[in-house]
């Protein structure tokens, strides 16, 4: 029987603790690390498979791009960090540049695996790579809001005193400061949410701003999104349809069309199965879209 591959390029702290959590969940029977500097994926690897006499069977190692050749998933994290005072734009064409020399490398080698993309502007590294790559959408999927939904239910949660698993609530659009709430669509057990004005203001506020508050209490944010990414390949690996936020290329979604972005789609073994057309708001439709007017304008500002 074929193993199933994971394979995990950037082993920085997004990408060592993605695969950390797939190797605790033993998600796969193989983990493979990539980084440009060889040295981390190399330390991170032996550290890790210390571990697997607590655990089990899974085969992890630092591996090259060969490695995309058998893998079912290829998860990207690599990027670069942005440095004082420099620009986002900036910080986009450097990223860009990192994840073309990537796009170049795997594709090369993958013959049948699903791109799972992380890096940041993670809508906008998507829909470069879905292009790059010249593969069917579904198989190009960006973390898109499902992280930023989570951030939403645990905080509705936390409010209601209610299992974040049993509040259904999502962020949609980008993942970063032009994301949205669909407020109109929370529930918990198709009853509407008993939260004020105030009350969802603040939920919101923090949870799009999330990611500034972790980094600038300790620099970076990696255990929620590694969460994230394993929640994306179960339901990949094990075909089950789930339905998650993830980024994807949208068609005539309320008047939006080619642009990457957050929305609820099914998950399946091929991927996004289907996009799931929300029944929003006049004045959802409207963030949507500034949204993807957004994303849209980033996406014109780089060149492939
Ligand atoms: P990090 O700890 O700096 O790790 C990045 C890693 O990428 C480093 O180990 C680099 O050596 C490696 N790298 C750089 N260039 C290349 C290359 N060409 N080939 C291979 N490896 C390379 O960053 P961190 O892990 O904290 O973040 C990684 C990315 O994830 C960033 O773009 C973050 O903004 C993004 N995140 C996305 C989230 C999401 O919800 N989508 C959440 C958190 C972070």
């Amino acid at each position: 029987m074929k193993k199933s591959r994971i394979v995990v390029i950037g082993s920085g702290a997004v990408g060592a603790t993605t695969a950390y959590t797939l190797m605790l969940r033993n998600r796969a029977d193989e983990l493979v690390l990539i980084d440009s500097n060889e040295k981390k994926a190399a330390g991170d690897a032996l550290d890790m498979n210390h571990g697997i006499p607590f655990l089990g069977t899974t085969k992890l190692w630092a591996g090259t791009y060969a490695d995309c050749q058998e893998a079912d998933i290829i998860i990207i994290t690599a990027g670069a960090a942005q440095r004082e005072g420099e620009p986002r734009t900036e910080l986009l064409k450097r990223n860009t540049v990192i994840m073309d020399n990537i796009m170049n490398e795997v594709m090369k080698h993958n013959s049948s695996g699903i791109i799972l993309l992380a890096s940041n502007p993670v809508d906008v590294m998507s829909y470069y790579a879905w292009r790059k790559s010249g593969l069917p959408v579904s198989r190009v999927i960006g973390s898109g809001t499902l992280l930023d939904s989570a951030r939403f239910r645990y905080l509705i949660g936390s409010h209601l005193s209610i299992d974040p698993r049993s509040v259904h609530a999502h962020i949609v659009g980008e993942h970063g400061d032009s994301e949205l709430p669909v407020w109109s669509l929370a529930n918990v057990a198709g009853t509407k949410l008993e939260l004020s004005d105030e009350d969802k203001d603040h939920i919101f506020t923090n949870t799009r701003d999330a990611a500034y508050e972790i980094i600038s209490a300790k620099g970076a944010t990696y255990y929620a999104i590694a969460l994230a990414l394993d929640r994306i390949c179960t339901a990949i690996l094990r075909d089950e349809g789930a339905v998650l936020n993830v980024s994807t290329l949208l068609e005539d979604y309320h008047g939006i069309s080619d642009v990457y972005l957050g929305v609820p789609c099914i998950v399946d073994r091929g991927g996004v199965r289907e996009v799931l057309k929300l029944d929003l708001s006049d004045s959802e439709v409207e963030l949507l879209n500034r949204s993807a007017a957004k994303l849209k304008a980033l996406n014109a500002s780089i060149t492939i």
